[in-house]
């Protein structure tokens, strides 16, 4: 089982599009382990997106990622990390396929709607940014044995 951190940015917040979003993942079978709405604040963003700090977009992406309350969570299952990317669909929804949310809901790159780590490193990284180890939850549902062969 892997945790993915997914932010619902704030595009899909003004949007309308957080629920369609969260939605998308969870129907795919993957669990809610965190969920939180808040307003990420310029130091938060700046954590959050060091890798990309001196880039051109850099100062945009920081201030487009706090210009109003998003949802950050956390999605655990088979795979979360990988399965989240390919339901996010490519950074440019330019160059997104259909059937991702990207490539279905969006039109440019810096409006691409959702983030979600790309590695299990980054995953620890960025949930760690976000919530404390005993805010992430442990739990099973019932319907758990049908999605996943060894659910513990
Ligand atoms: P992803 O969100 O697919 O993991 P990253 O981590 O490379 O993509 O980029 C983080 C965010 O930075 C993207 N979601 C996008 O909003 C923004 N971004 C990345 N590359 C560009 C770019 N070339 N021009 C404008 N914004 C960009």
């Amino acid at each position: 089982m892997e945790r993915t951190l997914v932010l619902v940015k704030p595009d899909a917040m003004q949007r309308g599009l957080a629920g369609e979003i969260l939605s998308r993942l969870e129907r795919r079978g993957l669990r809610i382990v965190a969920l939180r709405l808040f307003q990420m604040d310029d130091e938060l963003a700046r954590r959050l997106y060091a890798e990309h700090e001196g880039k051109r977009f850099y100062e945009g992406l920081v201030s487009h990622i706090t210009a109003c309350p998003i949802i950050a969570a956390v999605f655990e299952g088979t795979n979360a990390v990988e399965t989240v990317r390919k339901a996010m669909g490519a950074t440019d929804p330019a160059a997104a396929d259909a059937g991702t949310i990207r490539g279905d809901l969006a039109l440019e790159i810096g409006r691409n709607l959702i983030h979600g780590s790309d590695s299990l490193e980054s995953a620890k990284r960025e949930i760690a940014l976000f919530y404390r180890e005993d805010e992430v939850h442990s739990y099973s549902r019932d319907l758990d044995r049908w999605l996943f062969e060894a659910p513990d």
